[in-house]
């Protein structure tokens, strides 16, 4: 439980963040509602960057922390779910599984956001903690204490059209720009460490599910014994984890996510929009797709990671 004196220092810190944002470079969000700041070559919304800024003071890993690394939209709530249903599978089984009553983003926590659940999972042995965080913005503790990481990217161009669904659900705005990237620097950490960052991509795993939740396991020390492969326990888990599956549940269709914060509540039905790679290609024309393209390599160009 938090202290009155915890509290307290929380509260100036949050005061002193707003302060420093409100004299950092503003512009418009693609339709969000609010601006967005920039912050070391970064666009935040607000409550997101005071939690990256207060993450980043207070965020302790433990060598068994599992870090789910992505940007928006690029398939969190599956590598959530699927990591979470493997490393509570002995706990667990397909009737009594949480995510049969919560979405994904409620039972693998944002270290952004969840703080407080996070430390609830901790307790429980669940060491799954996701970001959205650039790679230079980790706070320092993940990288010292030796923890692991799994980052999952996706081809920009679907991340762009998926990230302009929720934005048009938000505003209908028409106005769209390049996104960042990151993945570079995650790929080339990945390179770096590879026993430490696992670098995953939304396309490999769409195309063979089984195979990389297999290598998932493994990297991150909860390997399926060949008993429980002959179960099929990681097709099991999947199944469960599918986007048929999961998108048809009654949570994720009328559900909501963060019921206790007005302002960051969004109806769950928002996470799963259609859960296919390739689909830019009923959105964007070869033009904006080629510009999206260029835009990629010029940013990979140095790190040897391509689509
Ligand atoms: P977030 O950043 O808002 O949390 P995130 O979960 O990272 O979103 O990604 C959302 C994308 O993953 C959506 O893609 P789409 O818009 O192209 O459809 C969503 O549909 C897709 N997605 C969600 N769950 C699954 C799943 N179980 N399998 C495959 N894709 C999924």
């Amino acid at each position: 439980m938090e202290s009155h004196i915890e509290k307290q220092d929380g509260d100036v810190l949050q005061k002193s963040f707003k302060e420093m944002i409100s004299t950092l470079p503003k512009g418009n969000s693609w339709g969000f509602p609010g601006d967005v700041y920039q912050y070391q070559g970064f666009w935040f919304s607000p409550p997101f960057l005071q939690g990256a800024l207060l993450a980043q003071q207070q965020f302790q890993a433990q060598p068994t922390d599992i870090i789910l690394c992505s940007s928006p939209r690029t398939g969190a709530a599956w590598l959530k779910s699927l990591t979470f249903s493997t490393i509570t599978r002995t706990t667990y089984d397909d009737s009594t599984t949480p995510l049969l009553s919560k979405m994904p983003h409620d039972v693998v926590p944002y270290m952004e956001f969840d703080h407080i659940q996070f430390s609830t999972n901790r307790h429980l042995g669940i060491p799954l903690l996701a970001t959205h965080l650039p790679y230079s913005f980790l706070p320092r503790s993940i990288i010292d204490s030796g923890c692991k990481l799994i980052y999952i990217c996706r081809d920009p161009k679907d991340t762009f059209v998926s990230l302009y669904h929720i934005v048009a659900r938000y505003n209908k705005s028409q106005n769209t720009q390049p996104i960042q990237l990151d993945e570079a620097r995650y790929w080339k950490a990945s390179l770096e460490r590879p026993d430490k960052l696992m670098f995953l991509k939304y396309e490999d795993l769409a195309e063979d599910t089984v195979l990389y939740l297999k290598k998932i396991a493994e990297f991150m020390g909860y390997p399926f014994s060949s008993e429980e492969q002959q179960q099929n326990v990681p097709e099991n888990i999947v199944k469960m984890c599918s986007f048929d599956n999961l998108s048809g549940l009654e949570v994720n269709k009328t559900g909501r996510h963060r019921e206790g914060y007005e302002n960051l509540r969004i109806e769950n039905n928002i996470f799963f929009r259609k859960g296919k790679p390739g689909d830019w290609k009923n959105y964007l024309t070869t033009e904006m797709a080629q510009r999206l393209d260029q835009r990629t390599m010029q940013k990979w160009s140095s790190s040897g990671l391509s689509l």
